[in-house]
């Protein structure tokens, strides 16, 4: 064979083989609008804060991004380096365990399918760990990392995303409890075994499909 055209790309190899086992049609985008509500939510207008009562102090200009693990390109953005890769806009809502939804939050940022195709995945890395300023920790499988609709989130609305929201940068995964969408983003990283965060290790369940009311293990 000749020269490697970017269709022989490891990252483009990877999509087809998702695109075969039909991952990633997990999101809500096909999902008709009788069933947006998933079972035993309610819908609320405000946007209540929730989570381990510490603000942790991230100005932008302290933030900083690793990404690294199971991946040939290990990632260390400052904010300014961070902003600088390309953003999208995205509107999705939110499905708290605790029972609350909101709909249509407007969000920007960097789409999680940009990020991996900077930092390519190998092929034996399966889960995604997330490490937050706090100390908080929560798990994905891949796949659900990579939905289509889920962002590194800097603003709400058209603002910056607040203190108390998870700014300077949170994760965004509408099709899971928010619960997987980590405030106050510190690090990403892809590992080939499953590894439970905060609340998965405390009776949560481990992946949380709302629409499959997977709130706590057992269910
Ligand atoms: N870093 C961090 N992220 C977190 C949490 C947390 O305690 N620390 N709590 C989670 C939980 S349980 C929920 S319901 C949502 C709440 O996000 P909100 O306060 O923006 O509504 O954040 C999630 N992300
Ligand atoms: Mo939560």
């Amino acid at each position: 064979m000749a020269d490697e055209t970017p269709s022989d790309s490891k990252l483009t190899r990877t999509k087809e083989k998702w695109a075969r086992e039909g991952r990633f049609l997990t999101g809500k985008v096909t999902r008709p609008e009788d069933q947006r509500l998933p079972p035993g939510q309610h819908l609320t207008k405000d946007w209540p804060v929730l989570d381990l009562g510490v603000v942790p102090p991230v100005s932008r200009e302290r933030w900083r991004l690793d990404v690294y693990g199971a991946i040939d390109n290990p990632i260390f953005w400052t904010y300014a380096e961070f902003a600088a890769q390309k953003q999208e806009q995205f509107t999705s809502d939110i499905h708290c365990v605790t029972t609350w939804s909101r709909y249509d939050n407007q969000w920007e940022g960097l789409a999680t399918r940009e990020l991996l195709a900077v930092c390519q995945p190998r092929e034996n890395a399966r889960f995604v760990v997330l490490h937050s300023y706090d100390g908080y920790t929560t798990n994905l499988a891949l796949e659900d990392f990579a939905a289509e609709d889920a962002l590194l989130a800097h603003s709400w609305s058209g603002q910056p995303l607040s203190d108390e929201h998870g700014g300077p940068v949170r994760l965004v995964v509408p099709h899971l409890y928010f619960w997987k969408s980590a405030k106050w983003l510190q690090a990403i990283e892809f590992v080939t075994e499953d590894a439970p965060g905060f609340w998965e290790v405390r009776g949560y369940h481990n992946r949380g499909d709302p629409w499959a009311e997977q709130r706590y293990s057992g269910d």
